[in-house]
């Protein structure tokens, strides 16, 4: 047998033989590498004189080619059986059952927020979300709050260092600034919850520094207080699985709304036990208004052409209600017996079909 012919059984045999891409990759690198036995037939070629060089050469290129391919082949096979190996290493049963001491809670908070947007999304709001850090401008300026206003006192305020370009940032002390931009960023009609973390540096019995809110924003031509007294009545009575429940709408301020108003709901307070519903004691549960027009014009929005309402209500505080939970400090101490005790089973997805579990 001619030299070329036992090379090319050699390599071939080497590279069926190879048992990983690695060892493959030695096989292919010996023959056609920069130094391998292939390449270096193929130099020797300009030593032939014409005639003889074309006929070799050629029959080296059949050969090369032949290997290329019977290499590449090899390699395809090597990653496939490979991958099929490490799947079958890593497959998981997902029909098993779960493992007993593997069971998670789902927090009060969590299932409390699921069930207001899930309200709300049912009433064709759309969730809107933005950033826990904000500027100056988002969370106050835009929100008719401007510099040395005494609400900014009020918000107890945590800041970042300032930036160089003396900028300031702030953790968000409400989810308004996410309302604030959805105007900048959509063309009315809107209507959209903001759910989310928040900011104020204060902690007590009824206060922890971060909390949650979400508020709701509606803007079109002629929205007025009638849909906003409707659409929160609505939110109390399916919340609170109850029809014909007292609610009051108080006369109150805030900067960004005008006029403003603080939402009681009827309730009795007997023998400490707290019933909502009922009664003639009255709980404070949310605030709303109509969108001040400075706020309007803030976002690019004409207020002889567009008007609205918002509202916003703090999430710790009506899960507080709603499961009897005396200490607002503990939903954040991650005691696994206080989740084990107000928790939810993770299958209870709250729907206002279905049901908002509890
Ligand atoms: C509240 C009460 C009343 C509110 C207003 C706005 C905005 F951006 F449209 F001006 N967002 N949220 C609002 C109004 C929030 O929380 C107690």
């Amino acid at each position: 047998m001619d030299n070329l012919a036992s090379l090319r059984d050699q390599v071939l045999t080497a590279a069926a033989q190879a048992a990983t891409v690695a060892d493959l990759d030695e096989v292919r690198v010996a023959a056609l590498g920069k130094k391998g036995q292939l390449t270096g037939l193929m130099k020797a070629l300009s030593g032939l004189d014409p005639e003889a060089r074309r006929e070799r050469g050629q029959a080296l290129n059949v050969v090369k080619d032949e290997v290329a391919a019977a290499i590449e082949a090899r390699k395809v096979a090597l990653e496939e059986a490979a991958l099929n190996a490490r799947l079958a290493r890593e497959g998981v049963d997902i029909t098993l059952p779960p493992r007993p001491e593997a069971s998670g809670m789902i927090h009060p908070i969590s299932q409390t927020m699921d069930e207001v947007i899930a309200i709300f999304a049912q009433m064709g709001f759309a969730v809107a979300e933005g950033p826990e850090i904000e500027d100056d401008f988002h969370n106050f300026t835009a929100l008719n709050i401007p510099p040395e206003h005494p609400a900014r006192q009020m918000h107890d305020t945590f800041y970042l260092p300032p930036q160089a370009d003396d900028t300031r940032y702030v953790l968000r002390t409400h989810t308004s600034p996410v309302q604030i931009r959805t105007m900048q960023e959509q063309a009315p009609p809107i209507r959209i919850v903001a759910p989310g973390r928040t900011y104020r540096c204060d902690s007590d019995m009824t206060h922890t520094p971060m909390f949650h809110q979400i508020e709701g924003l509606v803007i079109d031509k002629s929205t007025h207080f009638g849909h906003l007294k409707g659409c929160l009545i609505e939110f109390i009575e399916t919340y609170f699985e109850l029809s014909d429940v007292p609610v009051r709408f108080r006369p109150s301020f805030f900067p960004f709304t005008e006029p403003s108003a603080e939402v009681d709901i009827g309730c009795s307070r007997k023998g400490g036990e707290l019933r909502i519903g009922a009664g003639d004691g009255w709980l404070e549960i949310l605030g709303c208004g109509m969108v001040h027009p400075n706020v309007l014009i803030s976002c690019g929005l004409d207020p002889n052409e567009y008007q609205g309402f918002a509202f916003g209500m703090g999430i710790e505080r009506i899960a507080l209600l709603e499961y009897g939970i005396p200490d607002l400090r503990t939903f954040f101490d991650a005691d696994l017996r206080w989740l084990k005790h107000y928790g939810f089973v993770p299958l209870d997805m709250p729907t206002v079909t279905g049901g908002l579990s509890r």
